[in-house]
C-alpha cells in the first residue's frame, strides 16, 4: 500500500490539518501517517490558540517513520517555529525521491500566527530546496517574497521569483484575488490557470485538502500539470457540496464524503432506473395525471432539490403506452422533489414518491390492501398534515391525497423509502 505521510497540526474540528489530510489520502487510495506539530484550538467559527506538540514527541515520530516506514509522499503544514522546522529538515533527504508538497501555513484567518518569523526563515532556508511543489495562497506568496500580489500577472512573476528560492513548481492560489478567483501553477517552464466561480462561503481547510489532493495525485504518478487539474477539479466538486457542521459557522469539506456521496448518487440513479423497467412492464397509464407523473428519489441527506432525482420532462403516455423523455436525473423535477423533501424533514427514512392521478376507486382499493391514508385539506401544507399525522411516527401515510380545486387538479402522492418499495405499493393499487 502506497503510504503519504503529513506533517501538519490537528484542528480538533476536522476542517484543517492532519485529520482532513489523512481523510483525503483515504479517499484516494493511498495510507495516511501523520506526526503532529501541534494541536490548533478551534471550532467552526474560528482559530483561538495553538499549543506545541511537545519537540520530544514530534522528534521521536519522526524518527519512527523514518525507521520503519517508507512512505510515497510527504506533505507539510503548519509548522510553527525554527525548531519543528529544523527536525524536519534533518529527517527529509537532501534530494527527495518522492514528492514533498509545502504549504507554507504562516497564520490563520484572523491572524493568529502558525509559524514564527524565524520558523519561516527556516523553511524558506531548509525546507524550500528540497520541496517539489509549493503551495501558497496569496497572502503567503505575498508575505514570502515582500511584495503585493493582486493581478494574474503580479501572481506569475511571484510564482517565479517564489521557484528561485528552491521549490522545483510554485501553484499560487487566488482565492483572495479581486474578481473570480484563479489558481496559478508555474512548473519551471510556464504557467497553467485555473478559474473558478467565485463561492459565496467561508471554507475552513480549503488549502490543506488541495494540498493533500495534490500529493496523492503525484504519488500516484500524474506529472505536475496533471495534478494540478486533477486537483482543481475535485476541488470545484468539494466546494459545491461544501457543509455546515454548526449553525452560522464555516463551511467544511471532506474528499471522503464526496466519494460516499457520488456512490449513493448513482445508487439513487440506479434504483430508478429499475422503477422505470418495472413501470415499463406494468404500464400504468390510468394512474398518469393530466399533468403528468413524476417518480422521484433522495439522496440520504438531501436538503434542495438538487439532491433528489426524477425524469426530465415528467412521464406521460403515447399509444396507449407508458412514455418516458429521458433518463432520471438529480434536480430534474421540482414538484416530486419539494413532495419528497416535506416528508423527509418529518421522517427521514421516505425518500421516495410518485405521483398518482386521483380515482376513489383506487384509494378504496389501497384502503383495502391495507395502506395507510392521509386527506389533505384545501389550502392545508403537508408540513402541517405531517406534523399532526406524526403524532404516532411509527406508521407514517404511504397516501397523502387531495381532491383539488378550481384549475388544479386532484392528486394522490404516494411515498415510500425507496423506489422498488413504492413500485410494490404502485402495483398494488395500479388496476
Ligand atoms: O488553513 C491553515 C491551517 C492549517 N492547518 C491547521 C489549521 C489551519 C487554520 O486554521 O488549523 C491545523
Amino acid at each position: 500500500m502506497k503510504t503519504v505521510f503529513s506533517i501538519a497540526g490537528f484542528d480538533p474540528s476536522s476542517g484543517a490539518g492532519i485529520s482532513r489530510d489523512l481523510d483525503t489520502f483515504y479517499s484516494l487510495g493511498l495510507h495516511g501517517v501523520a506526526a503532529p506539530t501541534s494541536i490548533v484550538v478551534q471550532g467552526p467559527f474560528g482559530v483561538q490558540d495553538v499549543q506545541a506538540v511537545s519537540y520530544g514527541a514530534f522528534k521521536a515520530i519522526l524518527a519512527t517513520v523514518q525507521e520503519s516506514i517508507s512512505v510515497d509522499g510527504i506533505k507539510i503544514g503548519v509548522l510553527l517555529n525554527e525548531q519543528y522546522v529544523e527536525a524536519l529538515s534533518n529527517y527529509l533527504p537532501e534530494y527527495p525521491e518522492i514528492p514533498v508538497v509545502v504549504d507554507p501555513v504562516i497564520a490563520a484567518k484572523n491572524g493568529l500566527q502558525l509559524l514564527s518569523d524565524k520558523g519561516l526563515k527556516s523553511l524558506i532556508k531548509l525546507i524550500f530546496p528540497k520541496t517539489m511543489v509549493l503551495t501558497p495562497n496569496l497572502d503567503e506568496a505575498s508575505h514570502i517574497i515582500g511584495g503585493t500580489v493582486k493581478t494574474l500577472k503580479d501572481m506569475e512573476a511571484c510564482a517565479r521569483s517564489l521557484a528561485a528560492t528552491g521549490p522545483q513548481s510554485v501553484i499560487i492560489k487566488g482565492g483572495h484575488l479581486r474578481g473570480e478567483p484563479i489558481d496559478l501553477l508555474f512548473d519551471g517552464y510556464e504557467c497553467t490557470t485555473w478559474k473558478r466561480k467565485r463561492i459565496d462561503r467561508i471554507i475552513h481547510g480549503t488549502g490543506c485538502v488541495f494540498s493533500s489532493l495534490l500529493t496523492s495525485f503525484l504519488v500516484h504518478g500524474y506529472p505536475i500539470k496533471e495534478a494540478f487539474l486533477a486537483s482543481e477539479s475535485l476541488m470545484d466538486d468539494l466546494f459545491r457540496e461544501s457543509y455546515r457542521i454548526t449553525e452560522d459557522g464555516y463551511f467544511y469539506i471532506s474528499s471522503g464524503l464526496l466519494n460516499t456521496t457520488l456512490a449513493e448518487r448513482w445508487k439513487v440513479i440506479q434504483a430508478l432506473r429499475e422503477a422505470k423497467e418495472r413501470l415499463y412492464l406494468l404500464n400504468p397509464v390510468k394512474c398518469i395525471p393530466e399533468t403528468q407523473m413524476n417518480v422521484g428519489y433522495a439522496i440520504n441527506s438531501a436538503v434542495g432539490i438538487e439532491d433528489v432525482a426524477a425524469f426530465p420532462g415528467r412521464i406521460g403516455h403515447h399509444d396507449g403506452k407508458i412514455f418516458f423523455k429521458g433518463d432520471p436525473l438529480f434536480g430534474a423535477s421540482s414538484y416530486v422533489a419539494r413532495l419528497i423533501l416535506d416528508y423527509m424533514r418529518h421522517v427521514p427514512s421516505m425518500r421516495s414518491a410518485v405521483n398518482i392521478r386521483y380515482d376513489k376507486r383506487r384509494l378504496r382499493t389501497a384502503r383495502e390492501k391495507g395502506l395507510n391514508i392521509a386527506f389533505l385539506e384545501r389550502g392545508q401544507s403537508l408540513d402541517i398534515l405531517l406534523k399532526k399525522t406524526l403524532v404516532n411516527i411509527d406508521n407514517p401515510p404511504d397516501i397523502i391525497y387531495d381532491e383539488g380545486e378550481v384549475g388544479k387538479e386532484p392528486m394522490i402522492r404516494l411515498f415510500s423509502r425507496n423506489p422498488h418499495e413504492l413500485l410494490k405499493k404502485m402495483e398494488m393499487i395500479a388496476r
